[in-house]
């Protein structure tokens, strides 16, 4: 299917944040609803981007995890709307974050890895005070929150790429407990993956943690992706042999159970769906050439989440694709075109209008880019 160039050379950070009459419901022109970019530098090499609600304003505040040049990595928070402000602790962002109410009073908390500790930053004060640092044997390259379970307690899911393990992370008021996982045993081989999510793939209202395993030794580099139901054994599918991925979820064909995509670097995005019972496969996907960078969300507003590929055909035309549409059958992309490459992008409502913007990160720009749907 021909993409359909719209809106080239629309990025316009002057515009109003008025938005036109006779809104919509869904939005796919790109150029038409997310022309308006604001860039904030951020002073690092932006490596990924999550979400929280730090500031108790009720709106999606960023994390900049990263690298600075000739320097420690850390993490920035760029809280609020148009006017980010880069805040928030200088963590080792090497290594994972995340966003979640650990404290219990509304507002996130960030809990970073640094080295073999964790770190738990007060959103309150604005994660300027460290107020909890555990050592815990581990260092985190992801660490993602999973759903509470009524008992109170804080659970993370993490990957320690050393060891080549998923571990869970319960925190109590003893301090964080730690079960790791090795991915495999076999003595020739040693497994790693980069990238964890969770989510309710196979629709049954319990969280599973999906990760895409790497294992090299004896017979080259296999992979699969593999679902841990909670307490149960994991259960996997073969996927690509070849290296290097991004991954999210979401439920982009709206049948209520969260798919994960995988982004296969300058090829395509394979969609991986429960097929039954412990059974998950690669049902089907988009060729994507030229593709760095994936995010998901639901960025035309019809309820429905779609995809979001920072492509990179040549270097003088670099671009924004939304494939959405995977509900009704054959996914459909559109494209805007953008001033300059991201080699992260993330889909979140950082302006609180209920429409999700698209957030994007420049590592040679040092840079985060916010395209605010206004629609
Ligand atoms: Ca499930
Ligand atoms: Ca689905
Ligand atoms: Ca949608
Ligand atoms: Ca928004």
């Amino acid at each position: 299917m021909p993409l359909e160039p719209i809106g080239v050379g629309t990025t316009d950070a002057t515009s109003s944040s008025g938005g036109t009459t006779g809104e919509p419901t869904t939005c796919t022109d790109l150029g038409a609803c997310f022309g308006h970019e604001v860039e904030l530098v951020v002073g690092l090499a932006p490596s990924d981007l999550r979400w929280g609600e730090v500031a108790g304003d009720g709106i999606a505040d960023v994390v900049v995890r990263g690298r600075l040049a000739g320097a420690p990595t850390r993490v920035l928070v760029g809280t609020s709307s148009e006017g980010l402000s880069v805040g928030g602790p200088q963590a080792d962002g090497g290594l994972g974050a995340v966003l979640v109410d650990v404290g219990g009073d509304g507002r996130d908390d960030l809990v970073a890895s640094e080295g073999t500790a964790l770190a738990v930053y007060d959103g309150a004060s604005g994660l300027s005070v460290r107020v909890a640092l555990w050592e815990v044997g581990h260092g985190f390259a992801t660490l993602r929150a999973l759903e509470p379970a009524g008992d109170g307690a804080i659970r993370l899911a993490g990957e320690d790429r050393e060891l080549g393990a998923l571990a869970t992370i319960e925190l109590g008021g003893a301090g964080p407990v730690v079960t790791a996982v090795p991915y495999g045993s076999d003595p020739n081989r040693s497994y790693s993956s980069n990238g964890l999510d969770v989510g309710d793939v196979d629709g049954d209202g319990a969280q599973d943690v999906v990760v895409v395993v790497d294992a090299y030794g004896d017979g080259g580099h296999l992979a699969d992706v593999r679902v841990w139901p909670p307490g149960g054994p994991s259960y996997a599918a073969t996927w690509f042999s070849g290296e290097g991925h991004q991954q999210a979820i979401a439920d982009v064909d709206g049948d209520g159970r969260e798919d994960l995509l995988v982004l296969e670097y300058f090829g395509r995005v394979h969609r991986f769906a429960s097929t039954g019972p412990a059974m998950i496969a690669d049902v089907d996907g988009w060729t994507a050439a030229s593709a760095n960078a994936m995010a998901v969300g639901d960025v035309d507003g019809d309820g429905i989440a779609d995809v979001v590929l920072a492509r990179h055909p040549n270097d003088a035309d670099p671009r924004l694709d939304l494939v959405t549409g995977w509900d009704e059958g054959d996914p459909v992309p559109y494209t805007l075109a953008v001033d300059h490459e991201f080699d992260v992008v993330g889909v979140a409502d950082v302006d609180g209008d209920g429409r999700g913007d698209i957030v994007g990160g420049s590592a040679d720009r040092g840079s985060i880019s916010v395209f605010h749907a206004r629609w």
